[in-house]
């Protein structure tokens, strides 16, 4: 049978209202990349998985969490969706409302969204707005107008964007035969993370298919999880995790302790190495917060703090590396020119 997206396939798993009508862009069924070349650089001696999350169709995981709102959104009879973010769930929240006749508004933290997250949202029509604020800023906005308002909020406040997004661990799953040992990914407002664990504990319930231990991973200059405390002014090279009070916060230190993981932040340092790792080694390029949860296997392994040996470790890589083409770009040297030659193409080979 063909594959018709996330609701026709896990639809019975999720709890959505009756009046749910589906809108989909055939978004999931991702693939589990093995990453041989990056385990060995890490040590070896355990097996890794990259499920890579930017090959959803607009280019982040959030595709899944936006299938299931917008079609409980459409479904209720809303007109109009909105969201803050750092980027790709605007995008997402702009491609499906586009899809099911929806009007969309996104509210974006001024000057810091990464450029193919911002074209996208253009792209797809929706009215954003920049605010002189940060992320947090932008969702405390949307809260409240979605509480005066027939205007559908949907960040991951909204419960079934997490009910979607519980579809990433339905398929490693399905993938492995089992959970994995480890699940490493990024955090930043921590719906995501979240909705692993739900899933995870689903499917363990359902099918026996065990529970995986949690590494959630903060940019150490957004790190509010790490620190106890929200961070007023969050920095980060990491921009789609650049969120100082996330919504969910406590169900990710929750999904942390109970898997019998933990949450660490690494420096933007680790996550633009781990980037770069990523693409050259194996031919995977994320967005930079992509990279934050290997990262954050990378750092615990160096320190010694994470015995690999014999485990199977998924990675979440959350972004596509063409979300965000400035922060490689901004660094290169610019490619060479050369005469439209042989003679001065030989030099420069042989150079
Ligand atoms: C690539 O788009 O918050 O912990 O507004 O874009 O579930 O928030 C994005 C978050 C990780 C963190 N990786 O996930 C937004 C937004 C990428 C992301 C995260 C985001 P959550």
């Amino acid at each position: 049978m063909s594959y018709r997206g996330l609701l026709d396939k896990y639809g019975t798993l999720l709890d959505l209202p009756s009046h749910t009508r589906p809108v989909s862009l055939l978004e999931g069924n991702t693939p589990l990349i093995p990453a041989e070349a990056l385990s060995r650089h890490l040590g070896g001696g355990f097996e890794l998985l990259v499920k890579f999350e930017g090959l959803n169709p607009t280019g982040s995981f959030k595709d899944r969490g936006m299938t299931a709102a917008v079609s409980e959104a459409l479904g209720r009879g809303a007109k109009t969706v909105i969201c803050a973010s750092t980027g790709n769930t605007a995008a997402s929240a702009a491609a499906y409302a586009a899809r099911a006749g929806l009007k969309s508004i996104v509210l974006i933290p001024e000057g810091k969204v990464a450029a193919g997250k911002l074209a996208g949202a253009i792209a797809y029509g929706a009215q954003v707005i920049q605010i002189d604020g940060s992320f947090d800023d932008a969702l405390t906005l949307v809260v409240e107008i979605s509480n005066k308002t027939p205007i559908c909020l949907v960040n991951s406040i909204n419960p079934y964007r997490i009910e979607g997004q519980k579809t990433g661990a339905f398929e490693i799953c399905d993938t492995l035969g089992s959970a994995p040992d480890w699940l490493c990914l990024p955090v930043g407002n921590a719906g995501n993370i979240t909705a692993y664990w739900a899933g995870f504990r689903q499917y363990n319930a359902l099918k026996a298919s065990g529970l995986p231990q949690v590494l959630g991973v903060q940019a150490a200059g957004a790190a509010p999880l790490v620190l106890g405390h929200p961070v007023e002014k969050p920095e980060t090279v990491a921009t789609a995790i650049r969120i100082g009070k996330p919504a969910r916060g406590e169900q990710a230190i929750e999904a942390a302790e109970q898997s019998g993981g933990r949450i660490i932040a690494v420096s933007d340092d680790e996550i633009i190495s781990m980037q770069k790792l990523l693409a050259t080694l194996e031919g995977i390029w994320v967005e930079p917060a992509s990279a934050a949860g290997l990262a954050g296997l990378a750092h615990e392994i160096a320190a010694g703090t994470f015995q690999p040996g014999g485990k199977r470790i998924v990675a979440i890589c959350t972004g596509h590396g063409l979300k965000d083409p400035d922060i490689v770009i901004k660094d290169l040297a610019k490619p060479r020119i050369v005469a439209p030659n042989m003679d001065a193409l030989m030099e420069v080979l042989s150079a």
